[in-house]
């Protein structure tokens, strides 16, 4: 991919102005409409600021494809050459209801292999980077691998669709052997949260590739593994039931739970 550093400078700025439209709105009336039921949701500012990526990328990367939650790139068959993957706002719910814990992420992948992930926590002001092979930061610092805790030791972040399902009592088993369940409802900041050590593992139930893409890219630098929950690959051309953990928190769960098969 040319000019790594031009691109890192860019994206940057343009996730500082899309920061800025994202809380600017807090002022205004949002324009809110439900996209497969209530708890899915989706607003003008998910929209402009998804415009505005785009805008930017046709402006100075002409040609790239671009994959982004609010419409653009749905009907995509593969990844081959270089794939932009956007979600203006990853915990829109959070972004309604308490302007607060809601991410902007964007990655670049090329031929299918992830190569630029930023998450930006826009009411902490942090900024999550990486680049594949050289390391994870945060707001300029480098991260640390990640301690490899066990189940038993650490929090653990488990969607509220499978912590709620009815039919499967193995995510409520994985959380009482863990030190305790966490949901914020942004996976964005789920995996992030992951990567500082906060929390020892992430279970989604059903990931869109905008929600899993940059934190990837990140979780994989610090020593994370990240694979769907039936223990295939990560398959970013559909939805995945997902699992980010330690090393050891992932064995342990993949051997002793049986959340999907
Ligand atoms: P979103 O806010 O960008 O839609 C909520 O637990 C997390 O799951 C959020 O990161 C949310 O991303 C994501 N998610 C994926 N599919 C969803 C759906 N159909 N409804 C609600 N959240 C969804
Ligand atoms: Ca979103």
């Amino acid at each position: 991919m040319n000019q790594l550093d031009k691109r890192n400078q860019l994206i940057k700025e343009w996730i500082s102005e899309a920061a800025e439209i994202s809380k600017a709105s807090f002022e205004n009336e949002l324009v809110i409409h439900e996209k497969t039921n209530r708890t899915d949701l989706v607003t003008n500012i998910d929209k402009e600021i998804e415009r505005f990526f785009i805008e930017k990328i046709e402006t100075f990367f002409p040609g790239e494809r671009i994959l982004g939650e609010e419409g653009s790139g749905h009907q995509m068959t593969d990844l081959e050459g270089i794939v932009w993957i956007i979600d203006p706002i990853d915990g829109t719910l959070n972004f309604v209801k308490q302007q607060n814990d809601f991410a902007i992420m964007i990655s670049i992948y090329e031929d299918g292999v992830g190569q630029l992930g930023y998450i930006y926590d826009v009411m902490q002001d942090a900024l999550y980077f990486a680049t594949k092979g050289q390391g994870a930061y945060l707001n300029g610092r480098r991260l640390k691998n990640v301690e490899d805790t066990p189940l038993n030791q650490g929090l653990i972040a488990i969607s509220h669709r499978l912590m709620a399902d009815e039919t499967n009592e193995e995510a409520r088993k994985i959380g009482r052997a863990s030190s305790g369940v966490r949901m914020i409802g942004s996976a964005g900041l789920e995996t992030v949260h992951v990567v500082t050590g906060r929390l020892v593992g992430y279970l989604g139930a059903s990931l869109a590739p905008w929600d899993i893409a940059a934190g990837k890219i990140i979780a994989e630098e610090v020593g994370l593994v990240y694979t769907q929950l039936n223990g295939k690959k990560i398959d970013l051309l559909k939805h995945n039931a997902t699992i980010l953990a330690t090393p050891r928190a992932y064995n342990e769960i993949m051997k002793n739970y049986h959340l999907e098969r």
